[in-house]
């Protein structure tokens, strides 16, 4: 639907009240880049898990499939006629911890006004580990009283005991800004389209961990994390890099299943020389993890597009008004709707005057 009602001498009036504005605006507007985390990011993490541990051992004795296997027994003495094969307590703790460096994923959106000096964070999401999942042998000390076995014999003197018990892994590592952007400040360096920036960002860092192959609860915590770095803007893309720094920890009382039927070779003591076969079911009863992270990341911004940016080139100036009203004439000879810019679907007048708002708009 075409309306030619308007005379071009207001066009023409319009696109020179424009202009007029555009030469008084400042050098750069506010610009949002969708920022995408570079392979060259890194972190460098440390991971610190620690148990306390319950559980039984028993003999691998089973009358039909393992009638020659190890039974155990309470007490230090007894004969070893019939088959009794009696699960046997004991208590535990167990640590397991280390560094990892991993590539991390993600992304976020920063937001700058050079002219304001402002600088804001929004939607950042970041896999610390990537696709890695770093994992550290896990031993525990276990506990126990005196006992006896058969087959082979030997009585064992209740005693504090080393045993490996498998791996702690750190499954997840994720920081992701809460609901809100961040809001910080945005400096020139001596660099021309370099600035500095430092944002305040709200984040829930999460650990994942397993323990011996038992998912833990994620130890989850919201902080509050400076991020500082350096922003290179190119016109429709961005360069950034920055360095984000904290640390989470948490315990948990929740009891979490442990190996079941964990098998565990003892060697004999008295008399020495053969080895016992125990199965081991343990429980966790309480689990402290900690980490910490010191995350260096680059990216590059690709910039969202303004809807005054008619032109595409990433700067709203009076190329785009030529642009717009190129295409709207165009539209009016052609019967065609490039330049239809409000929610009416007709090209008409109502156009120029949201576009001409939306170009005064994204000047700031
Ligand atoms: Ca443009
Ligand atoms: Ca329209």
């Amino acid at each position: 639907m075409r309306d030619t009602s308007r005379p071009n001498g207001l066009v023409v009036a319009m696109t020179g009240l424009a202009i007029g504005a555009a030469a008084a605006a400042p050098a750069r507007a506010t610009d949002t880049y969708v920022v995408t985390l570079s392979s060259s990011s890194s972190v460098n993490s440390t991971f610190d898990a620690d148990a306390s541990i319950f559980g039984t051992f028993i003999g691998n004795h089973d009358p039909v499939n393992n009638p020659d296997g190890t039974m155990t027994r309470t007490g230090l003495f007894g004969s070893c006629g019939g088959t009794a094969n009696t699960a046997i307590g004991f208590t535990a703790s167990g640590g397991a911890g280390g560094a990892s460096t991993t590539t991390p994923a993600g992304g976020f959106r920063l937001t700058v006004n050079p002219a304001a000096g402002t600088a804001s964070i929004s939607e950042l999401s970041l896999d610390l580990l990537g696709a890695a999942e770093p994992s550290f042998p896990l031993s525990a000390e276990i506990t126990f009283g005196n006992f006896r076995t058969c087959q082979p014999t030997s009585a064992y003197i209740g005693i504090t005991l080393p045993i490996p018990i498998g791996e702690a892994t750190l499954m997840d590592l994720t920081a992701v800004q809460t609901a809100g952007a961040g809001a910080g400040t945005l400096l020139a360096t001596a660099t021309p389209n370099q600035y500095t920036f430092i944002v305040p960002v709200e984040v829930i860092l999460t650990a994942g961990v397993a323990i011996a192959e038992a998912p833990a609860e994620p130890t989850e915590q919201t902080v509050l994390v400076p991020i500082v770095g350096t922003v290179t803007l190119n016109g429709c893309t961005a360069t950034v890099s920055f360095s984000l720094d904290s640390n989470v920890a948490e315990s948990s009382t929740d009891d979490i299943d442990g190996p079941q039927d964990l098998a565990f070779d003892l060697p004999t003591i008295l008399p020495p020389g053969s080895t016992a076969h125990l199965l081991v079911d343990m429980t966790f009863d309480s689990v402290s993890v900690g980490a910490t992270i010191d995350a260096s990341v680059t990216g590059t911004g690709q910039i969202v597009f303004k809807p005054a940016d008619f032109n595409r080139d990433c700067i709203v100036n009076s190329a785009d008004i030529t642009a717009f009203l190129q295409a709207w004439f165009s539209d009016l000879a052609n019967g065609t709707t490039l330049s239809n810019f409000d929610s009416n679907p007709a090209v008409n007048s109502a156009d120029i005057t949201a576009f001409l708002q939306a170009w005064f708009a994204g000047l700031n």
